[in-house]
């Protein structure tokens, strides 16, 4: 069962985890690279003796090297060394955890060499779904879903036939902000806004969560996923998390993934797919929690969800544009230049500012990516 595996996004809240995953079960570990946390690569490299290390931040690079310098790990840093380590002829499965845009080129650098990606980080299938989904079922490449809610589907789909799926139901917290009216918003501070109720998260996603773009991102993830219509997802508001999500069969028999919310063992069905061994977590008790609730989202005061679905509709560029037009406005609010509310409102403009254009490549992607960025840039200067 030993399998080698390489992590991207290796510091981050995804990738830690991964690696307790992996310590548990005996993996090895091929590639670690991560962001900027030097110190705590130079400890998982150390523990862990990877062939190869790389730090993204090319600034970075001179202390990692001073860190692992009485070390034989190859050192790499910047994006080439992100696709270099996704490559490894050595990987079983590559663990994607970087965070944004920059997470995409690696996904295709793994696919290209023919190796199995387990998928988190998100920006890989909002910006870049068809070209990434088409490039991995032509090389025959599993691409396996480490998100809750994906993970969800895909163990709910397993033993049923696809082409007897009616629709999907994706759960969703609702963030620290539910049943909050658009004026009762105006006032949310950036403190409040990182409190989730259930899940412990980076800084942008905990962000996202609360604003329900990340709902918004992990439908249309969901759309190239399993290939659905927009019209065959359906969001239900589910406080607890525990029900991850849900799918329905023509038959009306709707069958759900329950566990505590806790997201090594989404990790571990992703690494260790199709077997299932005891994950280092809790067991889910039902009569802990006695009530599960489910409610309708509310689309109006949440316009990033709304956004992200119309922009899945429209198709083309436009979910790669409402995404990092989300990036850009939520790096504005905290670095505190915008309000909490003025994050749906810049998203939701993308919709009108950008005429329709197709995403047919790597560069194509790139270009949504600037476009939007810049726009999103000079409304905030302009603002001020
Ligand atoms: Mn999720």
């Amino acid at each position: 069962m030993s399998k080698t595996i390489s992590i991207l996004g290796s510091t981050g809240s995804i990738g830690t985890q991964a690696l307790e995953v992996a310590e548990k079960h005996g993996f090895r570990i091929a590639g670690l690279a991560a962001h900027s946390s030097v110190e705590l690569l130079e400890q998982q490299a150390r523990k862990f003796r990877p062939e190869f290390v790389c730090v993204c931040n090319e600034e970075k690079f001179p202390e990692l090297k001073s860190r692992l310098a009485d070390t034989s790990i190859n050192l790499l840093c910047g994006n080439e060394g992100l696709s270099k380590i996704a490559s490894l002829e050595q990987n079983d499965i590559v663990l994607n955890s970087v965070v944004g845009m920059v997470g995409l080129v690696p996904t295709l650098a793994a696919i290209e060499a023919g190796k199995d990606v387990a998928l988190a980080n998100k920006e890989t299938l909002v910006a870049g779904g068809n070209l990434v989904m088409s490039r991995a079922a032509e090389k025959g490449v599993n691409i396996y879903p480490v998100d809750s809610e994906h993970s969800a589907i895909f163990q709910c789909l397993q033993g049923n036939k696809r082409s007897q799926l009616s629709k999907i139901i994706l759960t969703a917290s609702g963030g620290p902000f539910f049943k909050k009216s658009y004026d009762e918003l105006r006032s949310v501070t950036k403190a409040d806004a990182l409190k989730h109720p259930n899940w412990s998260m980076g800084s942008k996603i905990t962000i996202d969560s609360a604003t329900l773009m990340n709902k918004g991102l992990e439908f249309i993830e969901a759309k190239w996923l399993f290939d659905l219509e927009p019209e065959q997802i359906e969001i239900v508001v589910h406080r607890q998390s525990v029900v991850h999500s849900a799918v329905e069969y023509n038959d009306y028999s709707v069958i759900a993934q329950l566990g505590v919310p806790d997201m090594k063992i989404p990790i571990q069905y992703a690494l260790l797919y199709p077997d299932r061994f005891e994950c280092p977590t809790k067991r889910l008790s039902l009569t802990d929690y006695g009530t599960l609730t489910f409610e309708k989202p509310d689309y109006e005061t949440f316009k990033c969800l709304s956004a992200a679905i119309e922009a899945v509709s429209r198709g083309g560029a436009y979910p790669c544009l409402v995404n990092s037009a989300n990036e850009e406005a939520v790096r504005a609010f905290l670095a505190d230049e915008i309000s909490f509310i003025e994050i749906g409102e810049i998203v939701s403009s993308v919709l009108d500012k950008f005429e329709y254009f197709d995403i047919c490549s790597v560069d194509d992607v790139m270009k949504a990516d600037k476009l939007a960025r810049e726009y999103v840039t000079e409304r905030i200067a302009s603002a001020r």
